[in-house]
This record gives structure tokens, sequence and C-alpha cells, in this order.
């Protein structure tokens, strides 16, 4: 145990066959960039990247001076090395292809540079997603079009959580495995492998502040929940929400869980919250290797045919038993 990233990653690479060497090198890259965002979160106000922008996302979002400097990083590490053709990310309104002066590589890489970044002003845990998949032959990368693939597609996933310590949370389809940044050398180290989350569950995460917009399956199932051992489910729960996608999935994936992040009346126009293509599938690759479950309440998230680079969708995810649950109410 406590292996270097790079070990463990060559390791895969001889015993699964289908990590192969520029995927490996690539996961490299963005594991280093996720060390310095690390470092520059780290700084907090002794540093000069806290507070905003002064702009806004192609989310229409608030940018904070660390979203900006976090997609910078991640792009400057990955544009040279020959792995990819292209990069997608929340904060562009388009793809970055990868410049004629460097080689095009085999693969795709999409991202949430910092998910959360709402938290950083007061020092809660915050993340970097990112999702790979296939370039397809021939693309044209300008207009995000490539990037349409189906989660169950993705050659592998994962996040960096920025929290009391750093740590690097990968799947390539072979099970999910935490890397914990020892900073003295600068090394991500494995600390766990093939995690599996708990098929049932007590404790919940949801923003309860959207209850009264919520679709009438969610409404019955979390006043279920709500009520305890008096209640239809004879137990008590307990509820988690932290505002961070990274830090909640990151629970669920050490002791188990329910994250939901459901349709509501406010968001229905935009078909939900959360991103598809940079939190909800890598997030969902990530849980089901683990043993989990993903749906947006009526289907499974792997299996959704993305149509727009920025779409949006519906996600419960978490302890399988829980997460078939609220979906069999989405049918009743
Ligand atoms: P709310 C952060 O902005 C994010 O995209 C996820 O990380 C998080 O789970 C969710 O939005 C929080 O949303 O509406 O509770 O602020």
């Amino acid at each position: 145990m406590r292996i270097p990233l790079s070990r463990f990653l060559i390791e895969q690479q001889r015993e699964s066959k289908t990590l192969d060497p520029n995927l490996r090198l690539l996961i490299e890259v963005v594991a280093r960039a996720c060390k310095a965002i690390a470092i520059a979160i780290g700084k907090g106000n002794l540093g000069d990247a806290m507070g905003t922008a002064g702009t806004d996302n192609v989310q229409g979002e608030v940018q904070k001076k660390l979203d900006v400097i976090s997609n910078e990083i991640l792009l400057d590490a990955n544009e040279w090395g020959g792995h990819l053709a292209a990069m997608a990310s929340e904060e562009m309104d388009l793809p970055f292809c990868i410049p004629n002066r460097y080689p095009k590589g085999e693969y795709l890489l999409v991202f949430d540079p910092l998910d959360g970044s709402s938290n950083i002003d007061v020092n809660i845990s915050v993340g970097t997603i990112f999702s790979v998949l296939r370039a397809p032959e021939g693309i044209d990368c300008a207009n995000g079009d490539a990037f349409l693939q189906k989660g169950c597609t993705q050659v592998a996933a994962g996040y960096a959580v920025y929290g009391p310590n750093t740590q690097l949370v990968l799947t390539f389809g072979h099970g999910v495995h935490v890397f914990t940044l020892d900073r003295e050398i600068g090394t991500f180290r494995l600390t766990q492998e093939n995690l599996q989350i708990p098929e049932d569950t007590r404790e919940f995460a949801i923003n309860m502040s959207n209850q009264r917009h919520w679709e009438e399956p969610v409404q019955r199932y979390v006043a279920e929940l709500l009520a305890g051992k008096e209640g239809p489910r004879g137990e008590d729960f307990n509820m988690r929400w932290v505002a961070s996608m990274v830090a909640d999935v990151h629970r669920i994936l050490s002791r188990g869980g329910l994250f939901m992040y459901p349709l509501d009346a406010k968001m229905a126009k935009q078909g939900g919250k959360l991103r598809l293509l940079y939190e909800a599938n890598p997030m969902a690759f990530l849980i089901e290797q683990a043993g989990g479950a993903a749906t947006t309440g009526r289907e499974r998230i792997l299996d959704l045919q993305p149509t727009s680079l920025h779409q949006r969708v519906p996600v419960i995810l978490g302890s399988k038993n829980e997460v078939e649950r609220v979906t069999s109410y989405h049918k009743d």
C-alpha cells in the first residue's frame, strides 16, 4: 500500500491491458495539474487568488479567480503532451482544440476545474472533476460534437478533492482507487483500493431549500426519510449538504449515502442543475464502479445520449438500494 501513483498506473497498465501508455501518461498530467491547483487553493488569503474574477462563465455563474486559474492550469498542463485532441470545460463556452504546433492524441478531456467554488472563500472543500473519452476519428473538435458521447463510453474518470488533505480518486473501469497527496515529496500515494459503497444507507444529501420545487416522487421519498422511526421507513436518517458535489460524493464513496439534485421547478427549463458531461457522467462512472447506482430518477445516467456540451441533468446517486427506491417512486 502507499505506492506512488506512477507505480500504480504502470502496474495497472501491465495487468489490465486496458490502460494504454497514453492514457496512463494523460492521468499523470492531470494529477500533476491537480497538485498545482491544490497549492494555489492552499495559499488562501496569503495568495492573491481569492475572491471573484469579475467575470461570468458560460453558465452565467460568477467566476472566482480560482475557477479561472484552475482552468488555465489544466489547459496549460495538457495542451502539449500529445495525448489529447481537445479539451472542454465548465469555464469555456466552446472546446479548446490542441494547437497545430503540438501533436494531437486519441483522447478528449472534459472537466469542471473547480467544482463547488462558491465555497472557496469560506474554506470548505472543493474539487476538480474530470472525464476522459476517446476522440472520434477525424473530429472537428471546435463545435463540441465530439464530446457528445454516452457516459458508458468513458475510458477514465476521477476527481481531486481539496479538503483537510488532497485526494485523487480514479477509475479506469476496474474499480475505484484513492491517492492521498504526500505534500512533503509532492507525490500522490495509494491509500485505498477498490472502494465499495454499502448498498444501504441512513444518510442523504439534498438542498432542502428547494423542497417546494421538487417533483412528487422526490417529495414523497424525502418526507419518508424525515419521518424517521415514526414513518414508513421505521428508522431515523441523517442529512448532509456541503453544496460541493465533490465533497458530498467523496463522503458517499467513503461511507455510503444518497446524493440528490433532482429536477425541480426552478431548473426545469435547463433540465436540472448539474452538468452531464463533467459532473454527472464522471461521478456516475465512479459510483457504479464502487457498486453504487446513478440515475436521473428515471434512467441510468451513463446511458444518456448527450445533446449539448453544457447540458444539465437531474442526479440521484449513491447506495444502490436507496437509488433504486427513489427511482422506483418515479415509476409509480
Ligand atoms: P446549490 C456547485 O456549484 C454545484 O455545481 C455542485 O458542486 C453542488 O452539489 C451544487 O452545485 C450545489 O448547488 O443549489 O445547493 O448551491
